[in-house]
């Protein structure tokens, strides 16, 4: 249903426990691209299983460790945009916010948010194949000169600490998005076009468990259709006028 920010803020009025559940929308507006637009996104150019997946790397290391290797360059040059700020500012309105994120991007915590669910991992960590050694930074292996690197400890090719196709979420970040979505009165959705398993079946978990979900999103995608309110629009316009509009109203 297409509605107004005054709807959201009176939808909105006593809510306690608030989760927001966040897609590559949210950042687009930091110039960071999407992923499925028809037009800029990065399916548009590149294939998914070639690129997003385990036998994709193994098939193309090189091209693959260059790829994040770019877009690892985007995101330290990339700053929160107002999206991620107002996001942050929920927390001055509601008593509990958790961000849950499939971006991989860490501007939610540039932007301030505390508590944050990273679900598809963080492109700023690297890890061995194997899994056994973790929790690198790019800068662990500026002396080599093999890319991708390798591992210090096990000699393993190096990968970024990403959640690609057909590979299992965190477990503990993923059990966590469950209770957040379980627990809260309201969710907010921002820029995602819900596709992707598990993190899509969030807002219908929500609203099974009672809570009510509010779609912000300049098209109306698959989350627009089953959303209780759906403010059509990019976030980092809807999102500070309904942090402003909250802010009135207290
Ligand atoms: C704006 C805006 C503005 C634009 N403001 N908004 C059940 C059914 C069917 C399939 C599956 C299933 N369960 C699992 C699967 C398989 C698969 C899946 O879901 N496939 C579907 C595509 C069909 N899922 C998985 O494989 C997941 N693993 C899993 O389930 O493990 C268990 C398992 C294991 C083995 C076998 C089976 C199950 C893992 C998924 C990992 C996704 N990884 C990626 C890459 C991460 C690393 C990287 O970045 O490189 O995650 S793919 C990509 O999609 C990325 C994103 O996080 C994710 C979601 O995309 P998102 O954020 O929604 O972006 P877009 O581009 O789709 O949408 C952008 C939106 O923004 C649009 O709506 C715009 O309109 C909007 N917008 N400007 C606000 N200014």
């Amino acid at each position: 249903m297409n509605a107004t920010i005054r709807d959201a803020v009176r939808w909105l009025a006593g809510v306690k426990r608030l989760a927001v559940l966040t897609g590559a929308g949210v950042s687009k507006e930091s110039g960071i691209p999407t992923f499925r637009e028809a037009q800029d996104g990065l399916w548009a150019q590149y294939d998914p299983m070639e690129m997003a997946s385990k036998d994709g790397f193994l098939r193309n290391p090189e091209l693959v460790w260059s790829w994040y290797e770019h877009r690892f360059g985007m995101v330290l040059s990339a700053q929160p945009n107002a999206g991620h700020r107002a996001i942050a500012d929920l927390e001055q309105l509601f008593p509990s916010v958790t961000v849950v994120t499939q971006n991989i991007d860490g501007l939610h915590m540039a932007a301030g948010s505390t508590h944050v669910l990273e679900l598809h991992g963080s492109i700023r960590r690297y890890k061995c194949l194997s899994g056994r050694h973790t929790d690198y930074s790019l800068a662990d292996f500026a002396d080599q000169d093999e890319k991708p690197p390798r591992c210090p400890e096990c000699g393993e090719i190096i990968r970024p600490d990403v959640v690609w196709f057909g590979e299992y979420l965190p477990e503990s970040t993923l059990q966590q998005a469950y209770e957040a979505s379980l627990r809260c009165e309201a969710m907010l959705v921002v820029g995602t076009s819900g596709v992707v398993q598990p993190a899509a079946s969030l807002p219908r978990l929500a609203t099974r468990a009672g809570a009510m979900v509010i779609d912000v999103n300049p098209e109306e995608d698959e989350i627009a259709m089953t959303a209780d309110l759906f403010l059509k629009g990019r976030g980092g316009k809807v999102l500070p006028q309904l942090v402003a509009a909250l802010r009135a109203q207290r």
